[in-house]
């Protein structure tokens, strides 16, 4: 624990310790109203809701303060080492919310805001623009860990770039995605904290130079033809009911100066402000790129920018601490959340040998011992490659130190296979094969102490199929750390009436020892226990049968079973079996043949990459198949389909509570872990799946009598490839299919358009890439299953009761002390605070 830190506290009340002091109805209130008129230049009584919501949040951030500084203290005052996360996404959601919970004052501020003739805090929440600075699980996951390292009273760091504009808004019009410029920024986002004061310089481009130092040592330095200065843009992330508050810093990219002043002088204006604008482009914009398309040269701009900044920065702080940089990774550990920030390691090298002169030797032990690497994916399209004149033109020096690394990594793999060149080329951080290019796992796994995939089957494939050479020259280096999900959001702020009921029942520890829900298993029988458990997903149902109702139009039934599949639209995760599946079902309805099929309502959300038109087209369908069925009287009571436009964290809090079922179908072997059948499963979803990703420990935890499992195994998709896969013997045996594949070949579900869906028939049909066909028939019976359980409505309850009281695995806690303890070794720091006022 850290040494009691005096603040000398400049702002009124001691806001820390005890947990309310200064943070009562009153103070809130009186909070709301200094802001409402100093910050803002509005009256209480003109005050719109935007104008309380700002009001609101700068209350709570002043209330953040104390712990943010002091928690900032505690490492100035005593070394302690630090986790620095580096990744290019942050999905954290909205913020106002998960700060109350944390500082424990949802009720204060609910009665603070009554105060201003507000009915509800949900009415001000509701406001709040969500930062969507992610694509998708990788930037969510990065989110979770930042709240439960804060938690667990971990120092550490989030490192990434501060997107102007995150993730496109998407809109549905004629049944296709419209993607719509994410503004964010608009109106201000109380939530951070620019720090001009720590800019740092970034280089891009120019060449390198040899030359001998004072004490004629023979040294390289890079000249860049172009800079950039990154400004932190800092956001408190508070730990739940401690006093530890860690940090986002989030690099902003500006213009290194205003003009040239060359092309100013000669009268050239706007070629002056071009490398304004230029660098200014560096944080302008999120990639929504699902890993289909090629690396642009801007991307590899901002990797190497948000990492440098953050590299210097890190260093930095050790100087301004005098502590010596030979200390590095004593005091930090870097962890690379995938290849996106894997220049890191060549980065590194750079400042430590051409800027603090180390030898080659120590700089490479200080680098190995401070780097580790999270793989996220196996599918080889979405391994990041950076052509290698692309690479060389941006990053010159990086590159000689690239060639360095691996030619002194190649040597130690002579050692071990002498005389294999194969080995080497398919080592070799330089890919040779065609087009020349720089492999970023490669670098990363070289240059880590630790390379780790996000659940055991993923770690599994990892070792065997990804990269079986560098595990058999370093097995101890590969590990497991199976994702995990924070409850604080993905529970108690998703799903309040569950989270009074777990109080109720066993106490509100759960929260940050999701272990305890085991002992729900007690009520597994108790049969009033299980209709109040009922009863609380029902609430949440009529909610989102609201929310469905005025985003979409269409009229869903809460008693009907909510069968849900929210993530990216990727042919891997097949939304298009789940379609396929939704027409035999529609065919059975129309047919009479639908004897016992439990009435549903299927529920898809989320966004496809823009220039992945398959993606796009499985959206189209999906609204093609909701307009025919959502318009058949037959199908009512039965059968609604519905899309959800725009699907991001905010609207994956009121999902997630409200489902019944949930969609986790990809390909076996392709998804790497996954974290939405997480908060399924603690929100007492049950799980129809295949065994992919962390499917596979979901289903071993909840027990397999209570998880719906249909399809082929890895292992039985890679024999069917290796043999030579026929989608249309599939198709022949299958008389639904067949028939499904009709309707929509005859334009059933786009207005008589037979040529609308050819792409993914021909697809589906044609080559199969993900198995849908194969595995259609087994998904089928699950769905039959499904159907035959929701039947007993008891029975289905107690299922979906075990899976909450199970799932104490997936919380993010758990991750975070494995990686703590297995890969990072360090301790919790417990930021203590004294009250000097009060
Ligand atoms: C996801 N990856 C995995 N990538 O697909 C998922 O199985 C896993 O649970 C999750 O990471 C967390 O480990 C993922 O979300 C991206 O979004 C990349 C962003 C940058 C471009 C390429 C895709």
């Amino acid at each position: 624990s850290s040494q009691p830190i005096d603040l000398r506290l400049p702002t009124p009340g001691c806001y820390a310790d005890p947990i309310k002091a200064g943070i009562d109805a009153d103070a809130v209130f009186d909070g709301m109203t200094e802001h409402l008129f100093f910050t803002l230049g509005k009256l209480a009584t003109s005050a719109s809701l935007r104008d309380l919501y700002m009001a609101l949040s700068y209350a709570v951030r002043d209330r953040l303060m104390t712990r943010y500084l002091a928690s900032q203290e505690a490492i100035r005052a005593k070394p302690h080492k630090t986790v620095a996360y580096f990744s290019a996404e942050f999905l954290i959601g909205p913020q106002l919310n998960n700060n109350l919970l944390n500082l424990g004052i949802q009720e204060e501020a609910e009665e603070a805001v009554k105060r201003f003739g507000i009915e509800s805090l949900n009415d001000i929440l509701e406001v709040e623009e969500e930062p969507g600075l992610g694509n998708g699980g990788l930037g969510r996951l990065a989110a979770c860990y930042m709240e439960s390292l804060a938690s667990l009273q971990v120092p550490a760091i989030g490192y990434g770039i501060r997107y102007e504009f995150g993730i496109f808004n998407q809109i549905i019009r004629d049944g296709w995605q419209i993607e719509v410029t994410d503004k964010w920024l608009k109106g201000g986002w109380p939530w951070e904290l620019p720090q001009p004061d720590e800019s740092c310089f970034v280089g891009f481009g120019g060449r390198t130079e040899n030359y001998i130092d004072d004490q004629g040592n023979y040294r390289s330095r890079w000249i860049p033809s172009e800079h950039a200065i990154g400004v932190p843009h800092d956001i408190p992330i508070l730990g739940y009911r401690v006093n530890n508050c860690d940090r986002l810093r989030l690099w902003r990219a500006d213009a290194t100066e205003s003009f040239d002043f060359y092309a100013f002088n000669i009268g050239d204006y706007y070629g002056a402000v071009e490398e304004k604008v230029a660098s200014e482009t560096i944080s302008k914009v999120l990639y929504p790129n699902d890993g289909t398309d090629e690396g642009r040269r801007l991307r590899l701009k901002q990797q190497h920018f948000f990492v440098s900044c953050s590299l210097q920065d890190m260093i930095r702080s050790l100087e301004t601490r005098n502590i010596p940089v030979e200390q590095f990774s004593e005091n930090w550990t870097v962890q690379l959340n995938d290849t996106h920030p894997a220049i890191a390691v060549a980065e590194l090298m750079r400042l430590l040998i051409d800027n603090h002169h180390f030898e080659w030797d120590q700089a490479w032990d200080i680098t190995n011992r401070s780097v580790a690497y999270t793989n996220h994916t196996l599918l080889p399209e979405a391994l990041e490659k950076w052509d290698l004149n692309l690479f060389k033109s941006l990053l010159p020096r990086h590159l000689e130190l690239i060639y360095e690394i691996n030619k002194r990594f190649l040597q130690q793999v002579r050692l071990r296979y002498p005389g294999n060149d194969l080995i080497l080329r398919k080592l070799s951080i330089i890919d040779e094969e065609g087009s020349k290019a720089v492999r970023m796992a490669h670098l990363a796994t070289i240059g880590a102490h630790n390379v780790n995939g996000v659940a055991a089957l993923h770690s599994d494939l990892i070792k065997r199929q990804l990269m079986p050479e560098f595990a058999d020259l370093w097995p101890e280096k590969f590990t497991n750390v199976t994702n995990g999900v924070t409850p604080r959001r993905w529970v108690a702020l998703s799903n309040p009436e569950l989270a009074s009921l777990l109080d109720q029942e066993i106490g509100s520890n759960w929260i940050t020892n999701m272990d305890l829900l085991t002992q729900l298993e007690e009520k597994e029988n108790d049969s009033n226990f299980l209709d109040v458990f009922g009863a609380t997903k029902l609430l949440g149902k009529r909610k989102l049968a609201g929310y469905i109702h005025r985003q979409t139009g269409i009229l869903v039934d809460p008693s009907t079973l909510f069968d849900v599949q929210v993530k990216r639209i990727h042919q891997y995760k097949r939304q298009h079996l789940n379609a396929l599946q939704i027409i035999a079902q529609y065919l059975r309805i129309k047919n009479g043949t639908a004897h016992s099929i439990a009435p549903r309502t299927v529920i898809f959300g989320g966004k496809a990459a823009p220039g992945y038109l398959m993606a796009k087209l499985m959206i189209r369908f999906i609204n093609g198949i909701a307009e025919v069925v959502n318009a058949d009287p037959d199908m009512d009571g039965k059968l609604r389909v519905v899309f959800l436009p725009d699907y991001n964290v905010k609207l994956g809090e009121q999902v997630y509570s409200a489902t019944d079922l949930s969609e986790q179908i990809s390909t076996a072997g392709k998804e790497a872990s996954g974290t939405g059948n997480m908060k399924f499963a603690m929100n007492g979803a049950l799980t129809i799946g295949t065994l992919d990703g962390a499917n596979v420990e979901i289903r071993d935890r909840v027990g397999k009598e209570n998880f719906f499992l249909f399809g082929k195994t890895e292992s039985e998709i890679m024999k069917l490839r290796k043999n030579g896969y026929d989608p249309k013997q599939y198709i022949e045996k299958s008389p639904e299919l067949s028939e499904a594949i009709r309707l929509i070949e005859l334009g059933h579900f786009s207005n008589g358009d037979n040529e609308l869906f050819r792409p993914l028939l021909n697809s589906l049909t044609g080559y199969d890439p993900f198995f849908v066909m194969a595995d259609f028939d087994d998904y089928l019976l699950a769905q039959d299953r499904v159907s035959k359980a929701w039947q007993n409505h008891k029975e289905w309850n107690r299922m979906a009761l075990l899976n909450t009281a199970r799932s104490g695995f997936f919380s993010s806690d758990r991750s975070i002390r494995e990686y703590c303890s297995s890969i990072w070794k360090v301790n919790p720091l417990e930021v203590e605070i004294t009250c000097n006022i009060n």
